[in-house]
């Protein structure tokens, strides 16, 4: 309406009526027609095409009622009126347009949120078990299925069970191969993480006697100087067997049948001697190289055995220390290194992967249980 009132109010005109009034309008009109059918791809679109024709300061719409002061007062009424029905014709053509492209946004906007709801998803992926933990349970069904059952021990424990019952006395030389970390020197007897499984040898036999048959997944420490083969931090497996008429032979049959299981059927054993304080004899395990099937290669350094383990029959001394009469059994015991055939199996060639957490590594065993 205000447009309405500047026609009406406009001064006399002085100036010659411009001939084209009432075509201005026509002109605007088919102008907006001709530019409202363009598509509009977007918003700025829009805002372009608004201005053009409605904006207030360049806007043709608010130029036509400029135009009404160069008419003659007698052609402005109808000018007015014709300048008025093309504006509100503009304005809502623009209103419908921006309306239209709300909705297309609207639409674009659902589309780029939609959730297939029937599609599959992606599963989280889920952690799997360490390469020490699958060899480890490995091991456990084998012994499992000869009879054996599971034990288990505190990784801190004291000077008495990781030494002296296994007959290491104080000052001992042996004690120099498994450097320890001590935690509480001044205690009774002093505190110390368990350098191997062993001591859980002698808490089972004083607990349960004889005859039995265990054995003892667990890990221990030790002060060592790391590299490929030997970690500060590994895993062991103790294997105990006492009864009556225990022998050697039945030592070597076990970590045959055992090393058989693990390695498959054609894999030997080697014993040679050596000396452990808890046993006599006492022997170094080894098993016939998995790779070249003891012909001599890379990874057993061409001698065709790989050193897998310590073993030996329980040491009279220990047996009576626990209360087992030595006369009447006897028993065989191993301590086997788990990183260590956790290494062979995999063909790893550095254990101190196995504490690295680095998930290239670990991922790899994410489907084994
Ligand atoms: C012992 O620990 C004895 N307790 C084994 C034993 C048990 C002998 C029962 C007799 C009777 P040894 O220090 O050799 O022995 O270790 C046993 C095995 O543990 C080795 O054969 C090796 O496989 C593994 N091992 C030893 N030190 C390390 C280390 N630093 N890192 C990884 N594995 C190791």
């Amino acid at each position: 309406m205000k447009e309405e009132e500047e026609g009406r109010s406009s001064p006399p005109e002085s100036r010659a009526p411009s001939p084209g009034g009432g075509d201005a309008v026509a002109a605007a009109l088919e102008e907006f027609r001709k530019a409202s059918r363009e598509p509009l791809d977007s918003r700025s679109d829009f805002e372009r095409l608004k201005g053009r024709f409605l904006g207030r300061e360049k806007g043709l719409v608010p130029a036509l009622f400029a135009n009404v002061k160069t008419l003659p007062p007698s052609e402005r009424a109808a000018f007015g009126a014709r300048a008025n029905a093309a504006k509100r014709e503009i304005e809502e053509s623009v209103a419908r347009l921006g309306e239209e492209l709300s909705r297309r946004e609207e639409r674009a906007r659902a589309a780029s949120e939609m959730v297939d709801v029937t599609l599959p998803g992606r599963r989280p992926r889920l952690g799997g078990l360490h390469p020490v933990t699958i060899v480890r349970r490995r091991i456990e069904q084998i012994f499992l299925r000869m009879g054996y059952s599971i034990a288990d021990g505190p990784e801190l424990e004291n000077d008495q069970y990781n030494f002296e019952a296994l007959n290491f006395p104080p000052e001992h030389p042996a004690r120099d191969s498994q450097d320890t970390f001590f935690v509480e020197r001044r205690a009774p007897s002093p505190l110390l993480l368990r350098t191997h499984t062993s001591p859980v040898q002698i808490r089972e036999m004083k607990k349960r006697g004889a005859p039995l048959k265990i054995i003892v997944p667990g890990r221990v420490y030790r002060n060592e100087s790391v590299d490929a083969t030997h970690a500060a931090v590994f895993n062991q497996v103790e294997g105990l067997a006492v009864d009556r008429g225990i022998s050697l032979a039945d030592l070597k049959g076990t970590v045959e049948e055992f090393f058989g299981a693990l390695f498959g059927r054609e894999t030997r054993a080697r014993f040679i001697p050596t000396f452990f304080p808890f046993v006599e004899p006492g022997v170094d395990v080894a098993a016939s190289c998995i790779f070249c099937k003891g012909k001599g290669c890379g990874k057993c350094k061409g001698s065709g055995w790989i050193e897998l383990a310590g073993a030996g029959l329980v040491h009279p001394k220990v047996l009576a220390g626990c209360g087992i009469d030595p006369e009447e059994f006897s028993g065989f015991a191993f301590g086997l290194g788990l990183d260590r055939v956790a290494m062979l199996l995999y063909e790893f060639p550095d254990l101190r992967i196995l504490l690295d957490g680095d998930e290239r590594f670990l991922r790899q065993f994410a489907r084994e249980t």
